[in-house]
């Protein structure tokens, strides 16, 4: 194993530049490019100059971390020096002609996972963790660094072992023991953990939510009051808003958050049919953003009777979907009689105005959008890797308790459950082929 190198913290200019080197020959190349007569104590900062033969190059603080309580397991150190871009440049050239050789993205994290540092779901959670793009996710990564998923995936294939013990045990001794082997017990053993995993793949959305945040379209007529509510959901005077129907032609996103969720509000030109050239650009974009969208508001003007030609707009639009009666303020209209003249709704009042119903439509929102809270240390799955996993686990334990229902031979359910212990173990990275971990750590970035 060769000893690697590379700059830390990101190129350009900052507070302080730092330079990691791990590998068996950590200690030397540290003391080779230093003026230190001697490794440091572990774990303790001491001052140096970086030198390249007998030329100063730059000043800073070591660090030496001997294997294997490091961040790799291995031999490390790091030198921290000025954070500008040419002296970490001169800082790292220093260390290479020591003897390091430069180190492939993610190479740090690579030697962590297989010094068994890291299980790989554990890898990933440092490269989703620098990616966060919202305190929320943050959060769930770090659970995923402390192992919380592959806790509970691997709690899951032991208990799959054991369920393998019991059958090859019981198909060894087949004429008395066999008696042993209660079929409706193992099937309940196995839909046991056909329920584990099928929250796990539940929670999987949940992440993905926090981690893309939900883009919401509103739609409805010209004048519905599609601009006033985007500016008063997010609480901005973003969109024009004027008693012209036919206001706004362009679609116009905004972002924000609610409950740790980033939501993307698309407000759209109203729908209508129009000879403008303008407008019916307008329209046509309206559309593409309600298909692009995950949840469609539309708007039905409480102000005045239900109109025939919302009622059609709003029996075309796919789930999911929430018709508000906009206006609420100034409604005519009973709920009932908007319930009833648009099939399949439950309108909720709303008034972009006094903001009256805004604290409900955002429950409705995360309701529809089945967005969960999640609680500190949960086993969540955060990477379509993951998912596609369990879903073959599943699919494998769906296959078992099948074969046991049709009353097949133990042995054929043995093979499923087996084959579902394999795929878990791709999650943690105890089964799993080397061009897949390949693939995992080339998108980590350089010195990590
Ligand atoms: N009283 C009251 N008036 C509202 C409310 N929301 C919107 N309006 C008025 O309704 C008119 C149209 O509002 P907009 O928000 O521009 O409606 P829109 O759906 O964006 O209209 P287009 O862009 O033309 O499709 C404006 O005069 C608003 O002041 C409300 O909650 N209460
Ligand atoms: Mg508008």
């Amino acid at each position: 194993m060769d000893t690697i190198a590379a700059i830390a913290t990101p190129a350009g200019v900052g507070g302080i530049g730092v330079i990691r080197i791990s590998g068996p020959d950590a200690a030397r190349v540290l003391t080779a490019c230093t003026d230190l007569c001697r490794v440091p104590e572990p774990r303790r900062l001491v001052f140096c100059r970086v030198l390249s033969g007998e030329e100063r190059v730059e000043e800073g603080l070591a660090v030496y971390f001997p294997g294997p309580h490091s961040y790799t397991g291995e031999d490390s150190a790091e030198l921290q020096v000025h954070g500008g871009p040419v002296n970490t440049r001169l800082t790292l050239q220093a260390v290479l002609s020591a003897g390091a050789r430069m180190a492939q993205p993610g190479e740090f994290t690579r030697r962590a996972f297989e010094n068994g540092r890291l299980d790989l779901s554990q890898a990933e959670a440092v490269m989703d963790l620098i990616d966060a793009s919202s305190r929320k996710s943050a959060l769930i990564s770090l659970d995923q660094l402390d192992g919380a998923l592959g806790r509970r995936i691997r709690e899951t294939r032991e208990s799959l072992l054991d369920l393998l013990a019991r059958i090859e045990a019981a198909l060894d001794y087949a004429e008395e023991a066999f008696l042993d082997l209660d079929p409706d017990e193992l099937k309940s053993d196995i839909r046991g953990r056909i329920a584990v995993l099928e929250e796990l793949l539940a929670s999987a959305r949940t992440a993905r939510i926090y981690r893309e945040g939900v883009r919401v379209t509103l739609a409805g007529l010209p004048n519905a009051g599609k601009s006033s509510l985007l500016n008063a959901l997010t609480g901005q005077d973003r969109a024009i808003v004027t008693a012209v129907p036919g206001t706004t032609r362009d679609t116009l996103d905004s972002e924000v958050e609610a409950d740790g969720v980033r939501y993307l509000i698309t407000d759209t030109a109203g729908l209508r049919d129009t000879q403008d050239p303008v407008e019916k650009i307008g329209v046509e974009r309206a559309k593409n953003a309600i298909r692009a969208g995950q949840l469609t508001l539309f708007l039905a003007d409480a102000s005045q009777a239900p109109d025939g030609e919302a009622v059609s707009l709003w029996n075309g639009l796919e789930e999911p979907r929430l018709l508000l009666a906009s206006k609420w303020d100034v409604s005519v209209l009973r709920l009932d009689t908007l319930r009833d003249a648009f099939p399949g709704s439950d309108p909720l009042p709303v008034s972009a105005k006094t903001g009256e119903g805004l604290k409900e439509l955002w429950d409705r929102i995360a309701e529809v959008c089945q967005v969960r809270q999640i609680s500190g240390h949960e086993a969540v799955l955060t990477r379509e890797r993951h998912v596609d996993c369990v879903r073959r686990a599943l699919d494998s334990l769906r296959q078992a308790a099948q074969a046991l229902d049709d009353g097949f031979p133990a042995d054929i359910a043995a093979d499923e459950l087996r084959r579902a212990w394999h795929e878990l173990g791709a999650i943690t990275g105890d089964t799993v082929d080397e061009d897949i971990i390949d693939r995992i750590f080339e998108k980590f970035c350089l010195g990590k």
